[in-house]
């Protein structure tokens, strides 16, 4: 047995023992809600009308329950099981239990039917190696151990052979393993592809090594503008991104595209306790050396107001290093010295916004600026003039009618311009680099075949108060899990199908349209984000007028409810399919603008400094109207009358984006990659049952299963069938030759089943939940006996 092993297989496959399959029988298992460990096991000793005695199996104590609070337990031979869709018992504490099990024995990836779930182990595995890759290349997923190169291995197949395009979707919340199981992904292809040179095609094979190296070192760039430290993961990603790989007809990978969705901007300027800003920030500090260091301006961590607490270090990583390592990975991907230096440079200029300060004069609200220094380095790294700038900053020009006018600026919309500046540069600048990357992994500009996406994207969060961003990703994850419902349900109406029997399967994807309508829908009434949009539309309007118009036009939604009346309390609420989520409003109507003061982007857009007026190139679209946002009086920090249609909300982008998304996805054959955190201090081999059983209801895991409860969730082939059950119809098939599915007739005749329990198909027989189960039960209970009786006659003989 191989070191890696161990984290695949479940005790080698081990048999169960026909003793411990009695054991279960006889005692009647099941599983009881317990507070602390999710469930606990115990033997039902007595039963009385709605209430049973149930036995604990750790402390022997006797618990009176409700029948409906009691879950069976499952027959010894599922133990560990690869894929719980194959429980008989299919419950939630059945599948708890099977995910822990498997956990503490260090296997880390587990099917449930159409998901494949994954809990974070939290430390290093050995199953991530070219050796592993190989074990799983060309396998059917039923020969290998669960594994996410099985999810790859079967996209890329399907992929293959039925010229279907594919998606691999992985969610969870954050610091469950999206990322690296999307890495995981990446690797497996990237080996995969690269594997097929052949002497006779060295040319292109060449050109294939290099493509791979460059999508793989996609990745740590991005990781380096993207992700931060947060309180509950050291390399969070800070957006969320789908990674879509072209292949040709041959499986080369011809090209690649990267997607990003939401970056977290406000992070540049601003970070909680205990938390960083982009990697980036701390690696060109502490990477850049003396000329590079007064080239960039650069200064001393604690000199920088907007790294609220300085210089704070990763245990075990060396950001030193990490900047090499960026470099590098620049010049992998061929993006030239003078490029990098135009990226750091705006990081730079960040950075020193923050330094800008303002002041209140005497005698006047007006703000002024006592000291230009950082000003001054701002403008030489970004090639403006300070005078200009400062002006722009100080006093905009802003359209008042037909008129522009100069209009002084308050302290507190100085700081405000000041820290969109920030944030909007460095948005920009991301979305450069990935437009940048893309190029690069796009350069044979082949169209490939066939395409493998990958999407990392953040699950639900539910926090006590949500703002807009939990909104967004909230209305993210409603969409994914339609298209999850959606999806097993064409795949049981397939088999059903084809198994020609009666069905009546209902398309649970159709349950999440009214929350997803509450959000997206356009018209009569409208929803969420439409309503925010007129509200941004609308001068004098604040975030409070928008949550009256929501309470007025969806007061009634039954996916909606009012607010309570309690201070700092939700301002509404929304029920997710995931549970109820609190909303509080406040800056959304901002967040949604997201104003830019225009004059000063105009001077970026004409910047001395190619780079920086490349970042802005496009700002001729989005200012020049009548947006000067932000800057003048009353409603939002005093948006004048925008002009309709010209100007795009974040709301109405992002939803844009999602749509184009979900039309890709749909186009897809998708697998679905539910990741996991065990805990919340980072720590290996550490369950906590209730947080996982949260998050196995909120990504649909539990869902599953109650649709598939719905329908005939276990079904069994006539061969097996017979195999295994016919000890409990000795009489019933007559001696000779039968076909498999007369035989599972007569056999099911015997057992005299409600007709509405099973249905027999062309090559199997489906069951309800739980018949099964009570077959097994039954079948034991005949084994114990022919055991027993078998024990007496031994000792008779001896
Ligand atoms: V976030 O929403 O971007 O904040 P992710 O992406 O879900 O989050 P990530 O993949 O970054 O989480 O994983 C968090 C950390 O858990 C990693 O940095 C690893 O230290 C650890 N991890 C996750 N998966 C594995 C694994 N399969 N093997 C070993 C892992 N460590
Ligand atoms: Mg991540």
């Amino acid at each position: 047995m191989s070191e890696a092993d161990k984290f695949l297989y479940r005790d080698g496959g081990k048999v169960a023992n026909p003793l411990d399959q009695a054991d279960w029988a006889t005692k009647k298992l099941v599983w009881i809600p317990s507070e602390t460990l999710g469930f606990v096991a115990g033997s039902v000793k007595e039963e009385k009308g709605e209430e049973c005695v149930v036995e604990l199996a750790d402390t022997g104590k006797k618990v009176t329950v409700n029948k409906d609070d009691i879950q069976k337990m499952n027959p010894p031979k599922f133990s560990k099981v690869e894929d719980m869709a194959e429980l008989t018992c299919l419950n939630e504490a059945s599948v708890l239990h099977n995910l822990k099990d498997r956990y503490y024995s260090g296997l880390i990836y587990t099917y449930s039917g159409l998901f494949c779930v994954v809990i974070n182990p939290y430390k290093y595995l050995p199953i991530y190696s070219e050796n592993i890759i190989d074990m799983y290349r060309g396998k059917k997923r039923h020969e290998m151990p669960p594994h996410i190169y099985a999810i790859t291995d079967t996209a890329y197949r399907s992929m293959m052979q039925d010229r279907e395009d594919q998606s691999i979707l992985c969610t969870g919340e954050s610091g469950a393993g999206k990322t690296e199981n999307t890495k995981k992904v990446i690797q497996y292809l990237a080996h995969v592809a690269s594997s097929f040179k052949s002497k006779k095609d060295q040319v292109m094979a060449c050109n294939h090594g290099e493509l791979e190296k460059q999508l793989l070192q996609a990745n740590p760039i991005l990781e380096a503008f993207g992700n931060g430290k947060t309180v509950k993961n050291d390399n969070s990603s800070r957006f969320g991104k789908f990674i879509r790989i072209n292949f040709d007809v041959n499986g080369y990978i011809v090209g690649a595209n990267i997607e990003t969705y939401l970056l977290e901007k406000s992070r540049a300027i601003r970070q909680a306790k205990d938390e960083r800003a982009f990697h980036v920030f701390y690696y060109m500090l502490t990477g850049a050396g003396d000329k590079m260091r007064s080239e960039l301006c650069l200064e001393d961590y604690n000199k920088y107001r907007f790294l609220t607490h300085g210089n704070v270090t990763i245990p075990g990583q060396q950001d030193r290093d990490l900047f090499v390592e960026t470099m590098d990975a620049f010049n992998i991907m061929s993006i030239p010295e003078d490029e990098r230096i135009g990226l750091l440079k705006t990081v730079s200029a960040v950075l020193q916004l923050g330094n800008m300060s303002f002041k209140k004069e005497r005698n006047s609200d007006q703000a002024s600026m006592p000291d230009d220094t950082a000003a001054q380095k701002v403008c030489h790294l970004l090639g403006m003039n300070v005078t200009d700038f400062t002006r722009a900053i100080l006093s905009p020009r802003i359209k008042v009618g037909r008129d522009y006018v100069q209009k002084a600026q308050t302290q507190e919309q100085a700081e405000f311009a000041v820290e969109a500046l920030a944030k909007a540069s460095y948005e920009r600048m991301f979305r450069w680099l990935v437009m940048r990357i893309n190029k690069a992994l796009d350069k044979t500009k082949r169209q490939g075949a066939s395409f493998i996406g990958i999407l990392d994207i953040a699950g639900f969060e539910i926090f006590e108060l949500n703002s807009f961003e939990q909104l967004c990703i909230n209305y993210t994850n409603e969409k994914l899990q339609q298209l999850f419902n959606h999806t097993m349900f064409v795949l049981e109406q397939e088999e059903y199908q084809r198994e020609g029997i009666e069905w009546s399967f209902i398309d649970f994807g159709l349950d999440l349209q009214p929350c997803i309508d509450l959000i997206e829908k356009h018209a009569s009434p409208p929803g969420v984000l439409a309503l925010l949009d007129e509200e941004c539309w609308f001068p004098k309007a604040t975030d409070k007028s928008f949550v009256e118009k929501v309470v007025q036009e969806q007061g009634n939604n039954p996916k909606f409810q009012k607010p309570k009346k309690l201070k700092d309390s939700a301002d509404f609420c929304i029920i997710h399919y995931a549970g109820k989520v609190d909303y509080k409003a406040d800056e959304w109507l901002m967040k949604n603008m997201d104003p830019l003061n225009d004059n000063v982007a105009s001077l970026l857009n004409q910047s001395t400094d190619k780079f920086v007026s490349e970042l802005w190139r496009d700002v001729d679209r989005i200012v020049g109207l009548d947006k000067v946002a932000g800057m003048s009086d009353g409603g939002i920090h005093g948006a004048t009358k925008i002009r309709k249609g010209m100007f795009r909300t974040v709301g109405q982008l992002y939803k844009e984006q999602l749509s184009n998304l979900m039309t890709t996805l749909r186009n897809t054959n998708p697998n679905f990659v539910r990741c996991i955190i065990p805990n919340h201090e980072k720590k290996a081999g550490k369950l906590e049952p209730h947080l996982v059983l949260d998050q196995l209801r909120c990504n649909g895991v539990l869902e599953g299963i109650r649709i598939c409860r719905q329908g005939f969730p276990n079904r069994i082939v006539f061969q097996e069938f017979r195999q295994r059950y016919e000890i409990l119809t000795p009489s019933a098939i007559p001696k000779g030759f039968m076909d498999g599915k007369q035989a599972c007739v007569l056999m099911i005749k015997a057992l005299e089943l409600d007709s509405n329990l099973f249905r027999i198909g062309q090559s199997k027989v489906f069951f309800r939940a739980g018949v099964l189960a009570h077959l097994e039960e039954e079948r034991d209970i005949k084994i114990t006996d022919i055991i027993i009786s078998f024990q007496s006659w031994c000792r008779g003989y001896v």
